[in-house]
């Protein structure tokens, strides 16, 4: 049987980050949905973040996108941060949403436009320096349309390209963590559309590159899990983007759609001792259509869930049946953990640190949402157009 002493300090140390841009408007290509309270600015998004943390005890960092996220002066948005109780997490880069990038950013045909998008994943390590972020997550929405379009070689020679100078500017602490997605914006060909591109080029940077999985990021059907696997036997494994899809990039809530497929990726991270600092556990959601700061606790609180049902596995009793290869008793094994209802446990977790036991309950008694509403009337919410 599991240690329940370690399981409750595994779950006491558990970390999850939020991203910025959640607490902003967002929607699909057919309408966004704006909702009073929404914040205007970083430093409103910040104060979003960390009321989750305030609740939930386990988020204590939140994520950046640049531009969304531009200021003028990061070590004050920092001390801001760290006022209000977070820190500022992993810097976002920002290479889609420039006319100049229609035809692909780092992979552009034309040099010009490919040294403006190096310069900004540049400028984003500095920004690092002033944040003291760790991570620096590229996601390139670049590819192709049309077969034929451009040569799908030579894009990958100029990816690599501006990767290595990105690469070559990272401090001695700071790391590259390369997010790969299936397709969209591009449909024929994506340039780096899965985790084996990713990882090869993470590969061939060092070992300050390393693999940011977004779980909803895969063709139907794809067994995460195994990625999970494979990545953190070859220490390549730096990241998660947390969310979850029914049909393609939904984002919505983490654990929403499938709990028992982030379940088995939480087996695998416990599994693989990756529990840890090391990897980066973040969240990159929108929420169109419910209240945005609920859904990210209630978000937060499914991957605890997940976690607790992960920690709860009796390894021992399972590898057994592993190695008899007893096919049923191994799979029960699994699925006791699963089915055991972790609730109770997190409550009196969070009671013991002086939480509410019930963190979306506590938010909405807080009066935080009644007072955001008033505060940030007028002035243009932040988040897509709507
Ligand atoms: C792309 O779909 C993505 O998952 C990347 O992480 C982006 O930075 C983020 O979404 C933007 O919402
Ligand atoms: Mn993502």
């Amino acid at each position: 049987m599991p240690d329940l002493t370690a399981v409750k300090q595994a779950l006491r140390e558990q970390r999850i980050e939020t991203p910025s841009w959640a607490y902003a408007n967002s929607g699909t290509r057919f309408k966004v949905f704006g909702q009073p309270g929404v914040p205007r600015t970083p430093e409103e998004k910040i104060a979003d973040a960390a009321t989750v943390h305030r609740f939930t005890g386990v988020a204590p960092t939140v994520a950046l996108h640049i531009p969304w996220d531009r200021v003028d002066d990061y070590a004050a948005l920092s001390k801001y941060a760290r006022d209000l109780g977070v820190e500022i997490g992993a810097i976002n880069t920002n290479v889609f949403q420039d006319e100049d990038y229609k035809l692909g950013s780092v992979t552009n045909p034309d040099p010009r436009i490919r040294r403006k998008a190096t310069d900004h994943l540049v400028d984003a390590v500095s920004i690092m320096d002033e944040t003291g972020s760790r991570d620096l997550k590229l996601w390139f929405s670049d590819g192709i349309n049309y077969p034929g379009q451009d040569d799908l070689r030579d894009r990958q020679d100029r990816l690599a390209a501006a990767l290595r100078v990105a690469y070559d500017r990272l401090g001695p602490d700071q790391r590259i963590l390369l997010e790969y997605k299936l397709f969209e914006p591009a449909f024929y060909a994506t340039d780096v559309p899965d985790w084996g591109t990713s990882y090869a080029h993470c590969l061939e940077l060092g070992d300050k590159a390393t693999v940011c999985i977004d779980t909803g990021h895969h063709a139907p059907g794809t067994n995460i899990e195994f990625i999970v696997a494979f990545l953190l036997r070859a220490g390549k494994l730096g990241a998660f983007d947390f969310n979850s899809r029914f049909y393609a990039d939904d984002d919505l809530m983490a654990g929403a759609a499938d709990p028992f497929q982030l379940f088995r990726i939480m087996y695998e991270i416990v599994r693989g001792d990756a529990l840890g600092p090391g990897i980066a556990f973040m969240l990159d959601q929108c929420h169109n259509i419910e209240a945005k700061i609920p859904a990210i606790i209630r978000s937060v609180m499914n991957i605890q869930e997940a976690t607790a049902k992960a920690l709860l596995v009796d390894r021992d009793a399972l590898r057994t049946a592993q190695r008899e290869g007893d096919v049923l008793a191994a799979n029960a094994v699994l699925m006791d953990a699963y089915n055991t209802d972790v609730r109770p446990l997190l409550a009196e977790l969070r009671e013991d640190a002086g939480l509410d036991p019930d963190p979306v309950a506590a938010y909405h008694r807080s009066g935080y949402q009644q007072q955001i509403v008033a505060d940030r009337a007028g002035g243009a919410q932040a988040g897509w157009g709507a």
